[in-house]
């Protein structure tokens, strides 16, 4: 077995690799670029080495770099993680060259499965199952459109050089063939500068079902049973699960010997993965062939009991696998969910910040977290966005989809947007209970899984703003001299009418306006809280980063956390980030001055929020006034400090009046 290894990753995958490697007593050393200097890997690996600028392009791909790292410090074998170098033959054969051990397949395996359509070949010979059709030299649009007219309609062009689901194009009826075949061409084209193409029979409905295999170098390889990874938003994985739902002994058998054909097709050794189609009627055809370790691995981990990275290293090291294929026991059900730095509301782009708060579910036998970050880390815009990956096991599905909607929804993460809230739509979505799994699963539920009712943002606009009053009085109260000052009270009290408060709260991508009417004053406060068509009546307390409230008699424990104006409230269901909208005060040269505030039209002042002297956070409001039988509340344009007020309750202010002097606090 190896003494020290280099792992020639980052992030999640590095952490968990050097997690293994310490478990089995081998030193490891890390590789990092500029951004990753003080990344969780890094000091978690024995020793470590810059290898580069923060672009991939220059670091983590500069395999010459790698292997002089792992000469330099002696590491025996470079483990790749995935992505990255992790099936680049050029860098396989690098290591081969430089006497370092790369822990994976040998390099003909990879170039082998390097080419779709080269692979393809290797398995029809190899009688592992295709999906009916014509990838053959010929390309001719005849013998191209003969073979989709015998297959039968509909059917698939896919670009040879295309790959991960672009270059495919449906045809639905034979008229329709040749002006898609040519504009499928024209495509390949411009996108690969390849335009052969393959004839398909097109699965209207098939699952992504892969199959793990492990080969070693004496000749063994076994099958550790499947995963469905059907549910993918644009070909990207979101949540996968093992085993696949409904799969019988039989068909296991079957994809897993003809998985282990295929990696025998090619001489494999190590960690592979083979992906099939599995269409309703159980038929099965393969797809690709992946040569490293993929992504989504723990769930295998998690219903086998086994560490595959603990294998990879002892086949490596070139001992025989440490099962038999009659040894491999499956217990139980696993789904892992991939947390990402991305914004559901804006087509998933990823999105850049900092994890201000960031609170996983607590680990235990059945919740496991693999990440590679930790709260107060950046997540750059120069790798994958990946957050975490959480994985949750338990005897069977419905128990493990319930633990996998309860570690989503105490998965707490601020200072950005993330797809937890999604995931957790997804998770809960009966059809996905039901595992009615298919390719376009997403797709087909869309209204079920995006669905921020108009009811849900008022409940959550409800609770934001009796956080923000509970705020508002906590302030008052820690600043309080005489408890009964009317400068102190923030209830909005005044003469002879209704005091309330009007909100206008950002969350879910809309603006949501909200009033608060406190309806008993001093103790434990109530409130009427009125949004859209929802009016409850709430109490609740702020402690220990936590509201509890108390709505129409309902009670809950929602922890919060808060960072740049963005207030998290984490719900049993969702995490709902809330901004408060601030009224447009124009410029800062437009508030008459240095800090001063104007009235935006002429009114009356309601009552001042805040107290000369007393520190108040940006968005605090400051003072109410009522114009046009309106009120507007004026806000604290940055956090500082109220020097003075210049009206008090009741007096008359012309637009444009000077209300305040505000001294924003030091830069
Ligand atoms: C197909 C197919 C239906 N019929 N081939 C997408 C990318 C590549 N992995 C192969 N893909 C597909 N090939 C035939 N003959 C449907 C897909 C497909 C898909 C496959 C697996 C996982 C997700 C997918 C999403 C869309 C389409």
């Amino acid at each position: 077995m190896f003494d020290k290894i280099l792992i020639a990753n980052r992030g999640e995958i590095a952490c968990r690799v050097i997690r293994t490697a310490r478990k089995l007593g081998i030193r490891t050393v890390a590789v990092y670029s500029d951004a990753d200097a003080d990344a969780l890997h890094v000091s978690m690996a024995d020793e470590a080495v810059h290898i580069g600028a923060a672009p991939s392009r220059e670091s983590y791909l500069q395999f010459d770099r790698v292997i002089e790292a792992c000469k330099r410090t002696g590491a025996q074998a470079v483990h790749p993680g995935y992505g990255f170098l992790s099936e680049n033959s050029q860098f396989c054969q690098a290591c081969d060259a430089a006497g370092v051990v790369f822990i994976g397949p040998p390099v003909g395996a990879i170039e082998a499965m390097g080419s779709k359509s080269a692979a393809k070949r290797i398995m029809e010979e190899a009688g592992v199952p295709l999906v009916p059709g014509y990838h053959g030299e010929d390309q001719s649009p005849e013998l191209l459109k003969k073979a989709a007219d015998d297959m039968g309609y509909p059917v698939l062009l896919k670009a040879t050089a295309g790959g991960g689901g672009k270059g495919m194009r449906q045809v639905w009826s034979a008229k329709d063939f040749d002006e898609a075949l040519a504009a499928a061409r024209r495509e390949a084209s411009n996108s690969f500068g390849d335009d052969r193409m393959l004839v398909e029979k097109y699965l209207t409905r098939p699952r992504h079902v892969e199959i793990q295999v492990f080969c070693d170098s004496r000749g063994n390889a076994v099958y550790l049973a499947e995963r469905d990874c059907s549910v993918q938003r644009r070909h990207q994985k979101v949540i996968e699960e093992a085993p696949a739902p409904g799969m019988s002994e039989a068909l296991r058998q079957q994809m897993g010997e003809a998985a282990v054909q295929a990696a025998k097709a090619i001489d494999y050794v190590g960690a592979g993965t083979v992906e099939f189609l599995l269409d309703e009627d159980g038929s099965f055809y393969f797809m690709e062939m992946n040569t490293r370790l993929q992504v989504e691995h723990p769930v295998t981990e998690m219903i086998t009991g086994q560490d595959l990275v603990e294998w990879q290293l002892r086949v490596a090291a070139g001992e025989a696998l440490p099962l038999a294929q009659e040894d491999v026991q499956i217990n139980g059900h696993a789904f892992e969910a991939r947390i990402y730095a991305e914004d559901p509301d804006n087509d998933f782009l990823p999105v850049t910040g900092t994890l201000a708060f960031l609170q996983p579910p607590e680990e235990s036998a059945h919740v496991r977290v693999d990440t590679g970050v930790l709260q107060g880390d950046e997540v750059s815009v120069y790798y994958d966005p990946m957050i975490a990956k959480l994985i949750v096991h338990d005897e069977d599905r419905d128990k493990a989809l319930r633990r996998l909607a309860r570690a989503l929804s105490e998965y707490r993460i601020s200072g950005m947007r993330t797809n937890v809230d999604f995931l957790y739509n997804l998770a809960t979505a009966e059809p996905f209970r039901k595992a009615d799994l298919d390719t376009g699963f997403i797709e087909k539920h869309r209204e079920l899984i995006f669905h921020d009712s108009e009811q849900d943002l008022q409940r959550g606009a409800i609770l934001g703003a009796l956080y923000l009053v509970l705020r508002q009085a906590r302030r008052a109260t820690v600043a309080e001299t005489d408890p009964y000052s009317p400068w102190n009270s923030t209830s909005a009290w005044r003469l002879n009418e209704p005091h309330a408060q009007h909100f206008a709260l950002e969350l879910g991508g809309r603006e949501i306006a909200v009033s608060v009417e406190q309806l008993q004053r001093g103790g434990s406060r109530r409130y009427r809280i009125c949004s859209g068509n929802q009016t409850v009546t709430a109490r609740g307390e702020l402690k220990d980063g936590e509201l509890y409230a108390d709505i129409d008699g309902y009670r809950s424990r929602v922890p919060v956390a808060e960072h740049d104006g963005v207030i998290s409230l984490y719900t049993e269901d969702s995490a709902l980030q809330i901004r408060e909208v601030q009224p447009d005060l124009g410029e800062a040269d437009d508030t008459g001055g240095e800090g001063a505030l104007t009235a935006p039209m002429n009114g009356t002042i309601v009552t001042l929020l805040a107290q000369a002297g007393v520190a108040v956070a940006r968005g605090d409001a400051l003072l109410v006034m009522e114009a046009m039988k309106m009120e507007h509340t004026i806000r604290a344009p940055a956090d500082g400090t109220v020097e003075e007020f210049f009206y008090a309750p009741g007096d008359l202010v012309e637009g444009g009046a000077e209300l305040v002097n505000f001294s924003p606090a030091e830069a």
